[in-house]
């Protein structure tokens, strides 16, 4: 009798739980969800010749940074808001910024520091420092390694990943770049992308790993670091071959995906990957920054923003004015959530209260980990805030719980104002983080509304927000 008391509550607690929809991500993919916005370096020999792909046949005594500074580099990005940075090990020319044993084209073959330099540790340290997670970007494609057109080629770049891994590490991202160009020898390699993804498994299993194909995180589709306005984590990573896929397609994702790969958008800071003392004064200003970041972190992606080193090794104060002016500017306009302490509630149908943590005031309590729960089948569903003062504002973030899967296909936003309610904004999917927009809005009551989804719906946060712009 008691027992089947107890197998009741169970099975009544069971249905309590919001199911999944799949995919589903794996916890590396949610915690790089969380950085939202980190640094790219582009940095070697082009940095000294002003080149953006070197041949593999330039002097390494041209690598020759007079004042490297990676704690300058760190705190630049840590003060920022940053919360990794990851660096080109090996761009395409084939140029090692570590004292590999695998090749003889690296800083050990260059005067800088008489051969005994090593920017990978240099970073390592700073990064610890910090607090900043480390990631590394190694271009298959090599111009340099003579053994580049044959199948060595895969053994010798899978020893360099693990050597890289094993002794930099941790490692949080490794950045296949699918490139695939002849090498000296006139020969184009076959890429086995099974054995590498093998050894990034093995050697660094928290690292995501980011080609235009995933297998963790996909290509945005473009190098101006947008995100398509709908943007699903998913896709079909048999539709795509790394270094050949339809642009178009990842930009988007796919809501019928069978895979978990989110968009993370890549783009520089300024025009080139790589510094060019030409381009100085074409830093982009913090304002397309916080435009940027608005259509890619708030777009379902994450912000990859390159900020390359210059000739001494220390990041341009140009640079570090636009990141300083990008963070003043965000803190300014996301600063202060003015939906914090609205009364919640889900009048149509209701949300499931009695569940704990998932009733409607999980929305504005600030955390991403609780839920509302939005009781009704086929992913409809409304949520109302009403606010004690009216609050004047114009921008609207909205999130999902994606550790269950991403769920809305189409929303809409609606203010009480003096006017009524009023339509003010809308869209299609939320994911992560969904940043919308708006003209400046006065509202006693706000309701947001899902019209159609992938299994029940539910949200994590509303937020509201005044640029005062
Ligand atoms: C591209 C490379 O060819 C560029 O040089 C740069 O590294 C960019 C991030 O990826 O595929």
């Amino acid at each position: 009798m008691l027992l089947t008391a107890f197998t009741l509550a169970m099975a009544i607690q069971q249905t309590q739980q919001l199911q999944p929809v799949t995919p589903v991500p794996h916890k590396r993919q949610l915690a790089w969800q969380g950085l939202e916005t980190y640094a790219f370096c582009h940095f070697g020999p082009n940095t000294f010749t002003d080149m953006e792909w070197g041949e593999g046949k330039e002097d390494p005594n041209l690598f020759n940074p007079t004042d490297l500074d990676c704690n300058q580099w760190c705190k630049t990005f840590k003060d920022a808001g940053m919360k990794q940075v990851i660096i080109t090990a090996k761009h395409h020319d084939g140029f090692c910024l570590w004292p590999t044993k695998y090749s003889t084209h690296t800083v050990a073959q260059s005067k800088w520091k008489d051969g005994k330099g090593d920017v990978l540790a240099e970073l390592r340290k700073a990064c610890n420092k910090y607090g900043l997670k480390m990631g590394v970007y190694l271009s298959p494609w090599d111009r340099n390694h003579p053994a580049y057109g044959t199948p060595e080629y895969n053994q010798v770049f899978a020893n360099m990943l693990k050597e890289v891994l094993t002794k930099y590490g941790p490692i949080y991202e490794v950045w296949f770049d699918g490139a695939n160009g002849e090498g000296p020898n006139g020969k184009r390699q076959v890429y086995d992308w099974d054995l590498f993804i093998k050894t990034v498994r093995e050697y660094a299993p928290e690292a995501v790993i980011f080609s235009d194909a995933g297998p963790d995180i996909r290509w945005v589709g473009n190098e101006s670091g947008i995100a398509g306005e709908t943007c699903w984590s998913m896709m079909d990573r048999a539709k795509v071959k790394i270094g050949g896929s339809d642009q178009a397609y990842l930009n988007v994702g796919d809501a019928k995906g069978p895979d978990w790969v989110p968009a993370e958008c890549d783009v520089s800071i300024r025009p080139g990957w790589f510094y060019h003392a030409d381009q100085d004064a074409k830093v982009k200003s913090p304002e397309a920054l916080l435009d940027l970041f608005e259509r890619s972190v708030g777009r379902n992606g994450s912000l990859l923003l390159n900020v390359p080193p210059d000739r001494r090794g220390r990041i341009h104060e140009n640079d570090v004015a636009a990141l300083m002016g990008f963070k003043e500017l965000r803190d300014g306009v996301y600063g202060k959530n003015l939906a914090r302490g609205a009364r919640a509630s889900c009048p149509t149908g209701g949300s499931r209260p009695e569940q704990k943590g998932h009733s409607p005031g999980a929305v504005v309590d600030g955390r991403t980990t609780t839920f509302c729960w939005i009781e009704s089948a086929g992913g409809f569903g409304e949520v109302w805030l009403e606010f004690k003062e009216p609050v004047a504002f114009d921008r609207v973030v909205l999130q999902e719980p994606v550790a269950l899967g991403q769920r809305c296909e189409a929303f809409v936003v609606e203010a009480m104002t003096e006017q009524g309610w009023t339509e003010i904004a809308n869209g299609t999917t939320i994911g992560a983080k969904r940043i919308l927009k708006a003209t400046r809005t006065t509202a006693t009551k706000l309701k947001v509304v899902i019209r159609k989804g992938r299994g029940e719906a539910a949200l994590s946060e509303i937020a509201l927000y005044n640029s005062g712009r």
